[in-house]
């Protein structure tokens, strides 16, 4: 039913890389005036798909905001309107701007048709349309369109698991050394503070040594919902690595960041870590190093260096506890 492999019946290679992907089954706009043309065009693809037919461009634009088709088909020889600017308008929109169009043309409308091509078209067919020619092109448009639809899907995933840490779903330290350059370039340029937190899980080596890999990484996940539990939106949480966490806070100065840290520090130790269904409990602590960006010739390396230099402070002087 596919017929995904026409082309290779042809021996040729596939345009889409042997992927099945069907042309079939459709959802199709019609967007036409003329009621003998549309009733031929209907009348070729009903079968295979699902048309909606609207003589009205105005309305077609207000359709298209709101339904997911897989092709519209335009008429340029509408009365009353430009089907170029509906094309056009196809193209201006986010929602649509990937949506094939295919053109239906008059033979004596070269400009109206080159035109259309410039406004990015997908394809053409002349009037009065053949049959066979508007089914092949159609299946071929849908075909290519969802197709690349599944490219843009796989790409978005992969973009995500790159910039994603496995274990927690927090951003990992990719992310987190991109972003931080960014959020450290606003909070410069609109004069606004700017506070990192370090976090670094106390004596974790013994929750693994003492419970297991497998408890350890509970325990990681149950830490990084009660971080990100506990900071706004606004605020970056990152693990980089191991048991090390950071937290970068926009428009936060020194006195509410250390109270973040110590509302952090207190969720962290003040409830045990319940894993296995909740068979064992285990008792966390948390230390925490504070720094801030300076006014001034202040670097993100510099800021990040500072916090970590407190962590170790916090770590010599006794652990679970916040420093700056
Ligand atoms: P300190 O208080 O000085 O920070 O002591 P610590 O034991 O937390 O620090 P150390 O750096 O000695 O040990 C960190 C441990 O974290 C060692 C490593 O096995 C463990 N670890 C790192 N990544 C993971 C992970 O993804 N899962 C688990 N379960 N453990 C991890
Ligand atoms: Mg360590
Ligand atoms: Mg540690
Ligand atoms: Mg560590």
């Amino acid at each position: 039913i596919l017929r995904a492999s026409a082309t290779a019946d042809l021996g040729i290679n596939d345009p889409f890389d042997g992927a099945i992907v069907s042309g079939d089954g459709g959802r199709i706009l019609l967007v036409d005036d003329s009621a003998s043309s549309r009733a031929r065009i209907v009348d070729a693809l009903r079968v295979q798909h699902q048309v909606d037919i609207e003589a009205d461009p105005h309305e077609a634009h207000f359709r298209l905001a709101e339904v997911n088709y897989d092709l519209v088909i335009v008429s340029l020889n509408l009365t009353g309107f430009d089907g170029l600017r509906l094309c056009s308008q196809i193209r201006s929109i986010e929602r649509t701007r990937m949506l094939p169009v295919l053109a239906i043309v008059n033979p004596d409308e070269n400009q109206r048709l080159e035109r259309a091509l410039e406004l990015g078209i997908n394809d053409y067919l002349i009037a009065p349309v053949d049959r066979d020619e508007l089914q092949a092109r159609v299946r071929t448009q849908i075909r290519r369109h969802r197709f690349t639809e599944r490219l843009r899907e796989t790409l978005h995933a992969t973009m995500e698991m790159a910039i994603t840490d496995g274990l927690t779903g927090l951003h990992n330290r990719r992310y987190f050394e991109r972003h931080l350059a960014a959020m450290f370039e606003q909070a410069t340029v609109r004069r606004k503070p700017l506070s990192v937190l370090m976090l670094d899980v106390d004596f974790f080596k013994s929750v693994n040594d003492t419970y297991g890999h497998d408890a350890g990484d509970d325990v990681l996940r149950e830490f990084s919902r009660r971080v990100r539990r506990t900071v706004r939106n606004v605020d970056l949480v990152c693990r980089l690595g191991g048991e090390e966490f950071v937290v970068v806070m926009p428009d936060t100065d020194t006195p509410i960041a250390t109270l973040v840290g110590e509302r952090i520090r207190q969720r962290i130790c003040g409830q045990p870590f319940l894993i296995e269904g909740g068979e064992q409990s285990i008792s966390i602590t948390v230390s925490i190093g504070l720094a801030r960006r300076q006014d001034g010739g202040d670097s993100p390396e510099a800021v990040l260096r500072r916090a970590d230099e407190a962590l170790y402070q916090a770590k010599r002087e006794g652990r679970n506890r916040i420093r700056s």
